[in-house]
């Protein structure tokens, strides 16, 4: 049962039809599926056959990689409520985009990635100043800053990740949160992060959403 439930997901998700993902989701719940078993045997393996396949293909369609993320964090945010345990949260993540830069899809795929992930997301928009960053992590308790920068100037700029790095520093805070970064400019210099001052990168949404979750789990291991 669940391989067929499995293909008619993939292929609602293919033609980015998102009644037709959720039309599949509650006919499996009809027939017994939990919510978990949706998250963790439907939703999530659909996403990592999305990034698979635009990995084997670099022209794969924007549309069908931004709906594959839309689509499983609103399948997941719906299925959470009906988990028959409430599921543990792994940790909290403010992610937006560097001051300047008003690319969103990136970020937005990796929102729809970490969500089904159970990472809870703050979502501070587009063109965010590098102090609302740090302001917002403190006031969420989040434990990780995400910052998407998709073009050269707002990556490596005073006003990205390396202002929120150096404020995390004036203000003692480097060893509350970690920072990551994403986007292309990245992607085209795999150790750009680093100088930037950032704590990890990831080239897609969905390596954002694993690497992310071990940063959290690490950060939880060396506070025991
Ligand atoms: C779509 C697009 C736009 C759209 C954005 C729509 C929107 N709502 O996002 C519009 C038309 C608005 C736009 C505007 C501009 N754009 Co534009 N745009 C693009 C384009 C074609 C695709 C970007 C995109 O969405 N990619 C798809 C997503 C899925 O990929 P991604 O963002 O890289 O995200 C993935 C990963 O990087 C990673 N990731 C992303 N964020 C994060 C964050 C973290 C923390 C982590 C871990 C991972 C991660 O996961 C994501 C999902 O898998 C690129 C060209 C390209 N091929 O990249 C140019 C591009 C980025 N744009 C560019 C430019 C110059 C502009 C403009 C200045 C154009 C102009 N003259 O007005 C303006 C800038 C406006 C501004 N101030 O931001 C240049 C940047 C050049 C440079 N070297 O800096 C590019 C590269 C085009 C080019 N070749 O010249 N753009």
């Amino acid at each position: 049962m669940i391989d067929k439930i499995i293909k008619a997901y993939n292929e609602a998700v293919f033609e980015t039809d998102k009644e037709a993902a959720f039309a599949v989701v509650y006919a499996a719940m009809a027939e017994g599926l939990s919510a978990e078993d949706i998250v963790f045997k439907v939703v999530i393996p659909a996403i990592e056959e999305m990034m698979a396949n635009i990995t084997r293909d670099p022209d794969a369609n924007l549309a069908q990689h931004f709906m594959t993320a839309q689509i499983a964090a609103e399948v997941t945010e719906k299925m959470l409520e009906k988990f028959q345990q409430p599921p543990e949260m792994i940790g909290r993540v403010v992610i937006g985009t560097a001051a300047g830069d008003l690319h969103s899809l990136g970020k937005r795929i990796v929102m729809g990635c970490l969500k089904a992930l159970m990472v809870d997301v703050v979502d501070l928009g587009v063109n965010v100043p590098p102090e609302r960053f740090v302001d917002e992590a403190l006031a969420r308790e989040a434990q990780i800053i995400a910052v998407s920068a998709m073009m050269v100037h707002t990556a490596t700029g005073e006003n990205g990740a390396r202002r929120v790095r150096q404020i995390l520093r004036e203000r003692g805070l480097e060893d509350r949160f970690r920072l990551v970064v994403g986007g292309a400019p990245y992607r085209f210099d795999n150790e750009l992060y680093q100088s930037v001052g950032a704590d990890g990168w990831a080239a897609d949404g969905l390596s954002a959403g694993k690497m992310i979750v071990d940063m959290i789990r690490g950060m939880k291991r060396e506070a025991v």
